[in-house]
């Protein structure tokens, strides 16, 4: 689809302070879900200036922002939101002093998601998805990476995934799925870990790889979760069908999840909040993002802070996502989670954005091609009635997303049009 933006204001998220400022009145020209010009007026940065490609009469739609501020498709690159079932029970459990370790020790948590999860079918599991990714979207959110892990049998993982793909046919948005059937022990398995693992490594991996239901595979490397032996052989095994790792890893306690999956050259170490210089040191040396979850801390009422001075001396790339899922975040907006990031973790409303855009495009293998307002970049987009870029980590709720581009095909979200040429 052809797209000629014009009269935005561009917030581009291209390295340094320059990317975060607002240009002046600019347009921006789409081809086949591509960008192919820019051209900002002022600015003295006309390398991307290219007149002949941004004529009208080359383009069969057009749209005209009026002003407004024209930044990256928000990415949300750590979701649960493909699951059955409601966990408002366990908060109030908590609320009366039961800590979710012992709840998960009594078969609630994760595994009262996973019963739910598999009584459900791949209909149902996008019904009840939508109203939460729609949450989602409304936040600004063009690219989001989907996890299995409520199902733990080869058939549930599959169903999971699939409807997490089934997503794309339903909502203007791209999905990226992972599998996380390491993500809790079913109780088929107790006290038989290891057995589980062999499984995942025989045949759910494979399945998922053959099927390409999946690009990444994650495992929860946690005391109530997958030891870091058990973690390694996951990840080898991904290695081995050519699926890149992630972790969730160092959340509840310091396992040294995260500086292995550094040297499995993951794409990302999420949590992170009982990580040591040692293990920020074993990130600085890989190309694995730092993923903040912020909304996890708060729900939980964690008190252990990530150690977001380390990352930055030794800078590693941090990105921000919901990690949306029943027990520890039940939050479909990933604006509030760029507010939480300043409060809670003090990141600066420039570090949220660049962890919801250009972090968290890396954090996803995509940092070649999306996250950054550049020539050759996919053409995703949210467009924002606001002045500042800092005002989307500022404002909760306020509604103030005008419009997301997907591949270049416009969505209105608050009634501007873009009109045929
Ligand atoms: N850590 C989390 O915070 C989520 N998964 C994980 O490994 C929690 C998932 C849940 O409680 O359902
Ligand atoms: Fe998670």
């Amino acid at each position: 689809m052809d797209l000629l933006i014009e009269n935005a204001r561009l917030v581009t998220m291209q390295e340094g302070e320059q990317g975060y400022l607002p240009t002046l009145i600019a347009r921006v020209g789409i081809r086949s879900g591509k960008i192919v010009a820019i051209s900002t007026t002022g600015q003295g940065k006309d390398n991307e200036h290219n007149e002949s490609l941004l004529a009208p009469d080359q383009y069969n739609q057009a749209i005209d922002l009026q002003g407004k501020l024209l930044m990256p498709g928000l990415i949300d690159c750590h979701t649960h939101l493909i699951y059955a079932g409601n966990r408002a029970n366990e908060f109030e459990m908590r609320l009366n002093g039961v800590p979710y370790e012992d709840i998960a020790k009594q078969g609630g948590g994760i595994l009262s998601t996973v019963n739910a999860t598999r009584k459900a079918t791949e209909e149902q599991l996008i019904e009840l998805a939508l109203p939460r990714l729609d949450g989602l979207l409304a936040s600004g959110v063009t690219s989001i990476e989907v996890k299995s892990g409520y199902g733990l049998t080869l058939q549930d993982e599959i169903k999971m995934l699939r409807a997490a793909k089934a997503l794309e046919q339903q909502r203007k948005v791209k999905i990226t799925t992972t599998l996380l059937a390491a993500h809790a022990l079913p109780a088929e398995y107790k006290y038989r870990a290891d057995d589980y693992i062999q499984h995942i490594c025989d045949d759910i991996i494979p399945l998922a790889a053959e099927e390409k239901l999946a690009t990444s595979v994650d495992v929860f490397c946690e005391s109530i979760g997958f030891n870091l032996a058990q973690t390694e052989r996951v990840f080898q095994a991904a290695k081995q069908y050519g699926l890149s790792v992630k972790g969730h890893t160092e959340q509840l306690s310091n396992m040294g999840g995260t500086a292995l999956t550094a040297q499995y050259n993951g794409l990302s170490a999420d949590h992170i909040e009982y990580l040591d210089e040692q293990g920020v040191i074993a990130l600085s040396k890989s190309d694995t993002i730092a993923t903040l979850l912020p909304g996890a801390f708060y729900f939980l009422r964690e008190t252990q802070l990530p150690p977001i001075e380390l990352l930055r001396q030794h800078q590693v790339p941090m990105a921000i996502a919901t990690d949306i899922n029943p027990g520890t975040s039940p939050f479909a907006d990933l604006t509030l989670m760029m507010n939480m990031a300043c409060t809670l973790f003090q990141l600066t409303p420039q570090e949220a954005l660049r962890g919801v855009t250009q972090n968290a495009a890396k954090a996803l293998g995509y940092g070649g091609s999306r996250g950054v307002i550049k020539v050759g970049f996919d053409a995703d987009f949210s467009i924002w009635d606001i002045d500042h870029p800092a005002d989307l980590s500022y404002q909760v709720g306020a509604k103030r997303l005008i419009g997301r581009i997907v591949n270049g095909d416009y969505v209105s979200h608050k009634g501007l049009q873009h009109v045929s040429i």
